[in-house]
């Protein structure tokens, strides 16, 4: 008796730890909770994501994005000479950051460029949303403020026009459909 005590005490205690360590892990992956942009928005999501933090979209400012895990990327890119070294975030932490569920993510850029790419692409490459190229920071006289850069050089299926379409540089939403 004793000891089938002991054990449920034991048991109950980490039932409790496995619940809260499945909160914590909840939270952090769908990254509830965001909170609302201090300075101008650069990048705004909306569409089909579950955190939101203006009406039913979610706005991003500059220290916003710097916050989302980095990543760089060495890569040529079609409208340069040589390899370009880029800074920024993956497409698809912004998009876990968010709580997008969805096939396809429209992209649309200052200049109304729009073009629809597939939510796929984010789970196979590593897509980067470039803020800095060769550590100056992108303007929007030059692709900035935000470009989305491709892996171009790691896979031969990516060097091909169909994707330079979606190298969208002046990058300032997202729909997700
Ligand atoms: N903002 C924006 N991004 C864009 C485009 C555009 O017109 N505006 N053109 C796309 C196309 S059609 C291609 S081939 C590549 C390279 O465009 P560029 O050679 O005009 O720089 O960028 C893509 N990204
Ligand atoms: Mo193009």
């Amino acid at each position: 008796m004793r000891h089938c005590g002991r054990i449920s005490r034991r048991g109950l205690i980490g039932g409790i730890f496995v619940l809260v360590l499945a909160v914590a892990g909840a939270s952090a992956s769908s990254g509830a909770e965001l909170p609302a942009p201090s300075g101008d928005p650069i990048l705004t999501v909306g569409g089909a994501i579950s955190n939101t933090n203006d009406g039913d979209e979610a706005a991003f400012d500059r220290e916003m994005l710097l916050a989302l895990p980095r990543h760089s990327l060495d890569t040529h890119t079609s409208v340069t000479d040589g390899v370009q070294h880029f800074e920024g975030f993956l497409m698809r932490d912004l998009l876990a950051r968010v709580g997008a569920q969805g096939e396809t993510v429209t992209a649309h850029a200052l200049n109304d460029y729009v073009i629809d790419i597939p939510m796929s692409d984010f789970e196979r490459f590593d897509v980067l949303v470039a803020m800095t190229m060769n550590g100056r920071r992108l303007t929007a006289r030059d692709k900035g403020p935000l470009w989305i850069v491709y892996p171009r050089d790691r896979a031969a299926e990516l060097q091909d026009i169909r994707y330079d379409y979606r190298w969208v540089w002046q990058l300032d939403s997202l729909l997700v459909r």
